[in-house]
């Protein structure tokens, strides 16, 4: 460490509306594609951190699932998620973007229950224009009375680096919390079933992504190659013919479209096998939300 200034460290939370950017953002903060990000809300089912370290300081982010008024038992674990990290946080990063109207008092009623410092973030300002952005800076100046309003665009990486300067700034002086080599806290059968459904958002419409999970079966590796065993739990018997398609075609597809990703994430050759199988509404079931890891 360099002589006479102390290290910073601490926890920065990542919260905001579904599909504002928050997991984009975040990717781009840490300068790795940690999260999965689609098009679709509630893509983010988990609190994922993505820890960022040099000589001087460790910040710890975290991306969280967008914040809702929870529908069934997943969606409360998931606001769970979003309950903790605000509590852990030094510092809260409060996602929104050049379109969001912001009707819903969901959002800010978590806010107000941080004690944390909050910045701001306007995202997607690549999208509007400079008096748009100008307008929202007030509106959301009289809003919260943040300590910073930053606008942004996570997708282009346009002033994003200004947010680590302002996130320095307010972060206190602490000792590492992990080691400085580490880039998150899941492990790698966490980021594999992520990348699966990834894809599967991006085939399938409407509610079948949402009814699906993926389970890591297996995972072996060895110098130059990883086997991979996968299941796919669906909701519904009717949910399973809609994954699989005629033939097998749609998950032949997903399995390619997977495999590729998951090939530039390990960096080794990836031989990948997916199976489906029916959970019924596991979504609702305790027992099943525990041992997909969304409960204790
Ligand atoms: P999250 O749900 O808040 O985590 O949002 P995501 O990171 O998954 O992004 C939702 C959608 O917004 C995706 O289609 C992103 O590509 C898009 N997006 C994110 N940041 C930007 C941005 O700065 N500009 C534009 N135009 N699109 C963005
Ligand atoms: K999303
Ligand atoms: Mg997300």
């Amino acid at each position: 460490m360099s002589e006479g200034k102390k290290h910073k460290a601490g926890f920065v939370s990542i919260v905001g509306k579904p599909n504002v950017g928050k997991s984009t953002l975040m990717n781009e903060l840490v300068g790795e594609r940690l999260s999965i990000i689609t098009s679709k809300a509630q893509t983010t089912r988990h609190r994922i951190m993505g820890i960022m370290s040099s000589e001087d300081y460790q910040i710890v982010y975290s991306d969280t699932p967008g914040i809702i008024n929870p529908k069934y038992e997943l969606h409360e674990s998931m606001m769970d998620f979003v309950d903790n990290s605000l509590n852990d946080a030094d510092v809260v990063l409060f996602v929104t973007d050049i379109f969001e109207t912001f009707k819903e008092k969901d959002a800010l009623i978590k806010l107000e229950k941080t004690k944390a410092p909050i910045i701001v973030i306007i995202n997607k300002i690549d999208q509007a224009k400079q008096d748009d952005v100008l307008k929202k800076v007030t509106y959301w100046q009289e809003k919260l009375n943040p300590k910073v309003i930053m606008p942004v665009s996570a997708l282009h990486g346009f002033n994003v680096p200004a947010i680590l300067d302002e996130i320095l700034n307010l972060l206190p002086e602490h000792e590492a919390f992990y080691d400085k080599e580490e880039l998150t806290d899941k492990p790698m059968r966490f980021f594999v079933s992520e990348i699966i459904r990834e894809k599967i958002f991006m085939h399938y419409k409407e509610e079948v992504p949402y009814s699906c999970e993926v389970i890591v079966e297996s995972f072996k590796e060895s110098d130059d190659m990883v086997k991979i065993k996968a299941t796919i739990m669906v909701e519904r018997e009717s949910q399973k013919g809609i994954i699989i398609g005629k033939g097998g075609i749609k998950l032949k597809h997903v399995g390619a479209d997977s495999r590729k990703e998951l090939e530039k994430f390990i960096q080794k050759k990836v031989f990948l096998e997916t199976h489906v199988k029916v959970d019924s509404d596991w979504r609702k079931n305790d027992k099943s939300l525990k041992m997909f890891g969304y409960k204790n």
